[in-house]
């Protein structure tokens, strides 16, 4: 059981652990803190991809006086080693240095660990303790537990609309819905991810290179950009290819022109194969997992309708962010379209919901409902 004293110290691990933010993916953001006799006396956290462990950097401060101390940590400590694994167990570390109880905020959901370094502390005589509540430490680490739970991305969908559902006229015109405020939020959004997506569509009428521009860039670069273009027909003279080639993953079907490809790769196009689903284009269970081998943790997808109809429809999405503009464009383009709803309670839903007012316009955001379990 956890008491006050321990719900502060895991709260502080992920304090800490934000220090990692933009630096650590796509590992995930840990912090550590060592308790003797009531008093912190060294605390650690996860710096950068491939360097020490947090646990490894607070028992690295503390040396000896770690004996006999509590360890916090909000992740279980890992207990593996392998290919592609950069750092010794954690567990071996916090055994030799004596530690005699672990709390940790939830398990390493990677199937590398799930429980196994817990085993191996309580193994060693250690007393090892979990959070009441997971949730939290969860949510702190979303891409992290989904690629490690769900095996794939975590999927964010955004889109700015107007009143009615709209993303743009019947024409297609969609400059601006929003305005320069929610354009800012846009790019945190896009900053906070591996790649942004769009359709080939999106990628032909607006022409985005989907950097992040309004915002601070994260410490580990520009998100890729990712186009879904089934029939490897994007424009070489489109700002992805000319400007961002080197950091463009095109997801075609396998059936793809081959000059159309060999075209693109020239160009220094990564160009990924994926199953086609015969009623809908591509197959996005299929893209996602290609997108997983090239290691991408995280989306967001910005368009257009089809594409995120198509990950509403599948059921691949974990957050949804939506700009709604006060106007009214009548006939237009719609955000979303069908997906086989039919009663209230067939409703995608969501919880964690917020809606912000930024300017004159609302910004609801949310995550998939049962997203934290
Ligand atoms: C910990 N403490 O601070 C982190 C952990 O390649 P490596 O050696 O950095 O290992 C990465 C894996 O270790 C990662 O997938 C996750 O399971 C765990 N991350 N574990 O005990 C840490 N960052
Ligand atoms: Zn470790």
């Amino acid at each position: 059981m956890l008491d006050d004293q321990d719900d502060r110290r895991l709260v502080q691990t992920l304090e800490l652990a934000q220090g990692g933010a933009g630096r650590v993916e796509p590992n995930p953001q840990v912090g550590a803190v060592i308790v003797q006799a009531g008093e912190v006396i060294a605390t650690g956290f996860h710096r950068r991809y491939g360097e020490a462990h947090a646990e490894a950097e607070a028992l690295a401060r503390a040396g000896s006086s770690a004996r006999g101390g509590v360890l916090y940590c909000n992740l279980e400590p890992c207990s593996h080693r392998g290919p592609g694994k950069h750092q010794p167990p954690c567990v071996d570390a916090i055994i030799a240095a004596g530690i005699s109880r672990v709390v940790v905020g939830q398990q390493d959901p990677n199937p590398a660990v799930r429980g196994r370094g817990l085993r191996r502390l309580r193994e060693a005589g250690i007393i090892v303790d979990c959070a009441d509540d997971p949730a939290p430490f969860i949510r702190h680490n979303r891409a992290f537990n989904t690629t490690m739970a769900l095996g794939r991305p975590f999927v964010h969908l955004k889109c700015a609309i107007s009143l009615d559902g709209r993303l743009a006229t019947a024409r297609g015109d969609s400059r601006w819905i929003t305005d320069e405020k929610a354009r800012a939020g846009v790019h945190r959004l896009r900053g906070a991810c591996d790649a942004v997506l769009v359709g080939r569509n999106t990628a032909e009428t607006d022409d985005p290179l989907l950097t992040v521009r309004d915002a601070p860039l994260p410490a580990r670069g520009q998100p890729r950009a990712i186009v879904l273009d089934s029939q490897a027909r994007l424009s070489r003279e489109s700002s992805l290819v000319r400007h961002r080639a080197g950091e463009l993953l095109l997801c075609v079907s396998e059936g793809a022109p081959r000059d159309d490809v060999l075209a693109l790769q020239e160009k220094g196009v990564t160009v990924l194969p994926c199953r086609e689903d015969p009623r809908q284009g591509l197959d996005l269970k299929d893209v996602l997992r290609s997108l997983k081998d090239q290691g991408v943790r995280s989306i967001l997808v910005e368009g257009g309708g089809l594409v995120i109809t198509a990950f509403l429809r599948a059921g691949l999405f974990d957050r949804l962010t939506a700009y709604v503009a006060p106007l009214v464009l009548g006939a237009g383009r719609e955000a979303v379209g069908d997906l086989g709803i039919h009663r209230i309670d067939q409703a995608v839903a969501f919880e964690e919901v917020r809606w912000d007012r930024i300017g004159n316009q609302q910004c609801f955001d949310g995550y998939r409902r049962g997203w934290a379990g």
